[in-house]
């Protein structure tokens, strides 16, 4: 048996639900809390944010998926079963995140914040343009996302920086790694984009003494921030003071500290700051059910699963 859970805002239980009886039609499906399910039934887990204690309920669970690529929430229940975690690595969710950075990093490229400005109050004042080569793109986490990110952009013709945990190389990417590479990757970005894991090393890794260590010298003026990793990366109070004194020139932020965005913070009206509402890249029920699908045929026939989450690392 498959059961599914999630305590997600924008979970949509029954379209899972839907979902995952077509595209595991030999198995049962049970979605919690509403189905009855025997606890020693279930072999399999399909969660979002699952309420802390609910896995521990199941003695012959064998592996758990994760419905999404980031675990910190999963993996944050003390009484998770010692079975493997698989994340999410598809093509569609992995599409959906490419899009949300390429259009905010256009966005902050062609000023688009101070035109829309303009349009507000019927002002015709062209603005300076230049190339993308003019800018480098710099991303925190070259993982699935991020690379595919980085290749998109470089296309767009921006010079791409990308740093990650441990060393790699890609065509045509600067790449960095580690503690020694953060400084050298940090000096060369204009844009920064944000897409690693929330986890111990990374927690609060977004604040002003990074904002303040990126180039100053582009035709922005001043760094711009894209974070749409998970909002305990960044300290708000830092965004805010550095969009106020011009640390920060602008800032895209999809994730926040407390989510949702509560309507008295002072993020929301900021006027070099997007906010949107955690969503830069939804899982799709049809491509996550059919990816969780394949990954238990795999299980069940005796294969390695795919993208299983490294608990010592967090991610
Ligand atoms: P991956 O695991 O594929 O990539 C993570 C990257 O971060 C890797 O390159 C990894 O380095 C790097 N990294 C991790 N820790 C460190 C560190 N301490 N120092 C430097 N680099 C580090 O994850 P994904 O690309 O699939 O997803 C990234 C994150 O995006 C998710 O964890 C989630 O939080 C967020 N997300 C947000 C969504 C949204 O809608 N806002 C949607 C989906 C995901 P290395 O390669 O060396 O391991
Ligand atoms: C994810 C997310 O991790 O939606 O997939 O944030």
């Amino acid at each position: 048996m498959l059961a599914i859970e999630g305590g997600a805002a924008n979970w949509a239980p029954e379209r899972w639900k839907r979902r995952f009886l077509e595209t595991c039609s030999n198995r049962k499906v049970a979605l919690l809390p509403h189905d009855a399910c025997a606890p020693a039934d279930v072999r399999f887990a399909a969660v979002w944010k699952p309420k802390p204690g609910v896995l521990a309920a199941f003695p012959n669970l064998r592996a758990i998926f994760n419905l999404g690529a980031g675990v910190d929430a999963l993996i944050a229940d003390p009484t998770l079963p010692d079975v493997p975690i698989v994340r999410v690595a598809v093509g569609d969710l992995t599409s959906r995140m490419t899009e949300y950075v390429v259009l905010h990093v256009l966005l902050h490229h062609r000023r688009l914040l101070e035109l829309m400005d303009d349009q507000r109050h019927r002002r015709w004042q062209p603005k300076e343009q230049w190339a993308a080569n003019a800018l480098t793109v710099g991303i925190m986490g070259l993982g699935t996302l991020g690379l595919d990110a980085a290749q998109v952009l470089q296309r767009l013709g921006f010079n791409i920086a990308g740093w990650s945990a441990r060393p790699k190389s890609a065509d045509g990417i600067a790449c960095f790694s580690g503690n020694d590479g953060f400084e050298p990757f940090l000096r060369r970005t204009d844009i920064l984009v944000c897409l690693l894991p929330l986890t111990p090393e990374t927690k609060h890794i977004l604040n002003r003494s990074v904002f303040e260590r990126l180039n100053r010298n582009s035709p922005l003026g001043a760094p711009v921030l894209i974070n749409a990793g998970r909002g305990g990366l960044q300290v708000e109070a830092d965004i805010l003071a550095c969009l106020n004194d011009g640390t920060l020139g602008a800032a895209t932020c999809d994730v926040f500290e407390t989510e949702p965005l509560p309507a008295n913070n002072p993020l929301w009206p900021h006027p070099k700051l997007v906010v949107t509402p955690h969503n830069a890249a939804d899982t799709d029920p049809d491509a996550i059910s059919a990816y969780v699908a394949q990954q238990i045929e795999r299980f069940e026939a005796g294969k390695p699963l795919e993208n299983v989450v490294d608990l010592t690392r967090g991610y």
